[in-house]
């Protein structure tokens, strides 16, 4: 069977692994799950035991979860190295280097502006607390990243790799919680603007979007949840 990538929406760091699918080319579907509605309960918690998306039904019909994992599974499958490189290269490396980073401190700083956002009934003394300590976080790790990166046109170097789709749909999140002045760190804004101009990372925007862009035909259709909870679930 082909992989099925299970993608959140809206505003999902899935997205970027969306785009990695796409531009890796090889026959994979898709499945949407509305995030506010469709993933905290028992049924979606056969798939991912976290309720979280991204979640990846392989080839052998298994569950896996975690985005680095899911990247990792793609790496060792994109054996043209469309979107990776040979696993033992210095490009590879930094390539890893930079996934780890976007998906750990730099992802997880954006952790109290969500708690905030989606906290129902808070008193205006805590929200204030978390929103102040997201946005410090969030502009902190920004200017980390800014500095790791280099004169490369994209992350690990010369074309889109698995650290750039890591990237994009977590990036975004900055202007979605207004916490800062994106132009503040131009080497981020270029990279971003390169990112979001390749053809595979458009095509993911536009399914996460909800539209059915052509892409290059390596997806072979959307399943609905209900059928991979049934066909795959725990
Ligand atoms: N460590 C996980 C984190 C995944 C994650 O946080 N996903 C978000 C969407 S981007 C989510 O499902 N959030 C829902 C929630 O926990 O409320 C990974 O890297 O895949």
């Amino acid at each position: 069977m082909e992989p099925i990538l299970i993608y959140g929406f809206p505003s999902g760091s899935s997205m970027g692994l969306v785009a990695a699918f796409e531009h890796v080319g090889q026959p994979y579907r898709l499945c949407r799950v509305d995030m506010l509605t469709e993933m905290k309960n028992d049924a979606y918690a056969r798939i991912n035991g976290r309720q979280e998306t991204p979640a990846l039904i392989t080839d052998e019909g298994k569950a896996l979860t975690e985005t680095l994992a899911i990247a990792a599974w793609l790496e060792a499958r994109d054996t043209e190295r469309r979107i990776s490189f040979d696993p033992r290269s210095p490009q590879a490396d930094r390539m890893h280097q930079m996934m780890a980073f976007v998906n750990t401190g730099f992802t997880a700083a954006f952790t109290p502006l969500w708690a905030a956002f989606e906290m129902e009934g808070a008193e205006q003394e805590t929200l204030t607390v978390l929103r102040q300590f997201g946005r410090n976080a969030v502009k902190e790790r920004h200017g980390k990243l800014e500095a790791m990166i280099g004169d490369t046109a994209f992350l690990a170097g010369d074309r889109l790799t698995l650290a750039d789709t890591t990237l994009i749909g977590v990036a975004r999140w900055a202007e979605f919680h207004e916490v800062l002045d994106v132009s503040a760190y131009p080497k981020l804004a270029a990279l971003r603007r390169r990112i979001e101009a390749e053809p595979a990372v458009r095509y993911a925007q536009a399914i996460e979007d909800g539209e059915t862009p052509a892409g290059s035909g390596a997806c072979l259709g959307q399943v609905p949840l209900a059928d991979v909870i049934r066909r795959f679930g725990a």
